[in-house]
């Protein structure tokens, strides 16, 4: 049994708020138990945060930041199999998978967000005055303060390092709240933070849940500059309300109900290949995966039967195989959602071409596994086709001409990412163009340049992280205007 801590201060400390089980979900047994902070030792967290601003971290130049952060991505690499087994306990993924997405984006984001750093420039401006002699305006971009890091528990280390290696790039200091079903790799990086010599109060974490324990303690306190959050859309809700007091700035990356298109001109095995990932991988909680599916009517028999046998292909079990391509979902509460899902979808007379149970499995009975579902025929208004349901599931529906295909596409108040597929870049084009949300991937998908610009439109998030977009948002540009 392992004890998930907190990270105060280059210290960890076990919580003084509550404590609760962390489950295997692979197995449903607990393997640990997680120390929630109390509110005194988030705003510990947040002073020592503070007073690492004004120690030695505050006074490092840019290039000798830029060898911390790679070292803190040989950090990870160097650690890799703790941080897969840990990743793999808290959420159940296959090791097939988190030992390509997961560890791997973990250290790439401090790489990647060094070498940002290492080539930002800012902007200068002559002008003329009066006098002739004129003046030059230049700005300095300098940290935003103390970041409160809110993560969810799809991606843990991958979603968390996305933002806390910009946020150390720009200078800052961090407090992350993990998910409370995921504590693990978080508490895992406060070991590599002081192995590489990270002065203490960099790199906090505080354990617990959301509203009235450490994610609202975090999100609510004063001393806290800007927070970042990745979730769902009503907790994003709720945090940009607890930043309305203070005036301070959010990142939201929340929640979508994306729609992949099909046109009659796709390369078919290309796109089944695309769609089994966009619509299974880590069983569906990813925020980009596509939960409904809209395929012209000349393909669309084809690209039902094929998607329904990729569903079908998946193989479930012991996460540490190599054969294993699936793992179970979080927790039994998100288990109980997406089947709540799976119940309306039949009871509203869906046609079930693959899936659409809980199985158990032989010698993982406690596991939270669910199939992964293809469902035709419920209409556009069905809560099943317009409510994330964050499973591996999805909704194919057949439509007649890109402007019906596009409109239907259309048709949601989330717009995180879309994935079009056609063999014409015009229509291509056109419809990337068209489609509401913050990502279009054409003939792919979930293919990330990490200098592009991230983040949803509508209801599925505000501003964009990536590259550039990142040091936006963590760090604050002084202009200076000097008289000639
Ligand atoms: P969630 O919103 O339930 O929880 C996310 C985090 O917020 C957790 O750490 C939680 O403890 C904390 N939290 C909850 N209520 C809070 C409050 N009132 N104040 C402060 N913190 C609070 O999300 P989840 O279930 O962990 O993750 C799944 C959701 O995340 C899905 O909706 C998915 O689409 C979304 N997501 C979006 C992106 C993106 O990039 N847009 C990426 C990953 C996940
Ligand atoms: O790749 C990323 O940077 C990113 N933020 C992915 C988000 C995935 C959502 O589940």
């Amino acid at each position: 049994m392992s004890n998930f801590l907190n990270f105060i201060d280059g210290e960890f400390v076990a919580g003084a708020g509550e404590a609760y089980p962390n489950h295997f979900p692979t197995t449903g047994e607990v393997i640990g138990e997680v120390r929630a902070a109390d509110a005194a030792q988030v705003d510990a967290a947040v002073g020592a945060a503070r007073a690492a601003l004004k120690g030695p971290w505050g006074r490092l130049s840019v290039p000798d930041r830029v060898v911390l952060l790679r070292k803190l991505a040989a950090g990870i690499n160097a650690r890799f199999d703790d941080f897969l087994a840990a990743e793999i306990r808290d959420t159940g993924k296959p090791r097939s998978l988190a030992s390509h997405i997961d560890i791997p984006r973990g250290a790439a984001n401090f790489d990647v967000f060094a070498d940002q750093i290492l080539a930002d420039h800012t902007e200068t401006f002559r002008m003329a005055t009066p006098d002739g002699r004129g003046a030059l305006n230049y700005a300095l971009r300098l940290p935003r303060g103390v970041i409160g890091v809110v993560c969810p528990w799809n991606l843990p280390l991958l979603l968390m390092t996305w933002k806390v290696a910009p946020a150390l790039a720009c200078g800052n200091t961090v407090v992350v709240k993990p998910s409370e079903e995921t504590p693990a790799t978080a508490a895992l990086l406060g070991e590599v933070m002081n192995d590489v010599g990270i002065p203490r109060g960099v790199y906090n974490v505080v354990q617990g849940q959301g509203g009235g324990s450490a994610g609202e303690f975090l999100t609510r306190h004063p001393g806290v500059d800007g927070i970042t959050f990745t979730g769902e859309t009503t907790t994003g809700e709720a945090i940009m309300a607890a930043a309305a007091k203070g005036v301070r700035p959010v990142s939201l990356e929340l929640g979508g109900k994306n729609a992949g298109i099909v046109f009659d001109d796709a390369d078919v095995t290309k796109t089944l290949e695309g769609l089994g990932r966009a619509c299974f991988a880590n069983t569906g909680q990813v925020c980009l995966g596509t939960e409904r599916l809209y395929v012209q009517r000349g393909v669309f028999d084809e690209i039902a039967e094929g998607l329904a046998k990729a569903a079908r292909g998946y193989r479930m079990g012991d996460p540490f195989d190599a054969a294993t391509t699936l793992g179970p979902v979080i927790s039994e509460r998100q288990r109980a959602k997406v089947m709540s899902y799976y119940d309306r979808a039949r009871s509203e007379g869906a046609e079930i071409l693959a899936g659409g149970t809980a199985p158990s499995l032989q010698g993982y009975e406690g596991g939270y596994w669910v199939e992964p579902t293809v469902w035709t025929g419920l209409p556009e208004t069905s809560g099943v086709v317009t409510e994330e349901i964050f499973g591996p599931c999805t909704h194919i529906c057949p439509f007649d001409d890109e402007e019906e295909g596009l409109a239907l596409v259309n048709d949601s108040p989330y717009g995180l990412a879309t994935t079009i597929w056609t063999e014409n870049l015009t229509r291509a084009h056109r419809a990337a163009e068209a489609i509401e949300v913050g990502i279009s991937w054409i003939n792919c998908w979930f293919l990330r340049d990490l200098r592009t610009p991230f983040g949803g439109s509508k209801q599925s998030g505000i501003g964009r992280e990536g590259g550039v977009h990142s040091m936006e948002f963590y760090s604050e540009l002084r202009n200076v205007c000097v008289k000639l």
